[in-house]
């Protein structure tokens, strides 16, 4: 389904074996050295979903080779299934294969707490989409406009395994997780709480 141009939501994805294999990847990649971390932003606040990056790492400032806020080690590499896995995303989203290949990986993991506010993803310098893939808890995604935080914006509800595309026109599109949906991943894969993997391409970065 096409939510805006440039964005494309196609529920259920991942079918469960994927998913399972792409939760134990992702615990895997939250263990130290350079594992899951708190974000602090510039403001004195932090972060409600906790992070861990893979390829580069991302903190508010920007992107670096090194966990530069949390332990200060080298980021993790970016394995070539997931950059193949971003690929063929894309291919599915829009009908045809990005130019560019996935070199980033940010995981979120939400407890039922967490949100995240309106923002827009700008620190990429490459123009390449943002592919969204979610795992555990449903949420209630806020997928705004280019122009401000406000109206108008569509909330869609993604739920485990679900891919959502954002590129072209939605790719600097404001958009936030006002709402994790507590209690509604599918009790089989064995998570609390709700996952999101994005990838991403960095551009000419550090
Ligand atoms: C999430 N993550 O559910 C969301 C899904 C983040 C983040 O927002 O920055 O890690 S990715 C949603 C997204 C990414 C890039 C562009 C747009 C949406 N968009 O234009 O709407 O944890
Ligand atoms: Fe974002």
């Amino acid at each position: 389904t096409e939510i805006a141009p440039g964005a494309v939501h196609l529920p259920d994805w991942l079918d469960r074996g994927r998913q399972r294999e792409l939760l134990a990847a992702c615990r895997e990649w939250a263990r130290p050295p350079a594992g899951l971390r708190t974000v602090h932003t510039p403001g004195g606040g932090t972060m409600t979903a906790r992070q861990v990056c893979l390829g580069l790492h991302w903190y508010p400032y920007g992107y670096a080779r090194t966990a530069v806020d949390g332990d200060g080690a080298p980021v993790k590499p970016m394995p070539p299934w997931l950059a193949e896995l971003g690929r063929t995303a894309v291919t599915d989203a829009y009908g045809r294969p990005p130019d560019e290949a996935y070199d980033i990986a940010l995981v979120n993991f939400y407890d039922g707490d967490s949100r995240m506010g309106m923002h827009r993803d700008s620190d990429e310098k490459s123009a390449a989409p943002v592919v969204s893939l979610s795992l555990g808890d449903s949420c209630l995604f806020r997928f705004g406009n280019s122009a401000s935080r406000g109206r108008p914006y569509q909330d869609v509800e993604l739920r485990s395994g679900d891919l959502f595309v954002f590129g072209g026109p939605s790719r600097l599109a404001y958009h936030g997780v006002p709402k994790v949906l507590s209690g509604t991943a599918p009790a089989e894969l064995g998570l609390t709480g709700r996952l999101n993997i994005t990838l991403r391409v960095g551009g000419l970065l550090p």
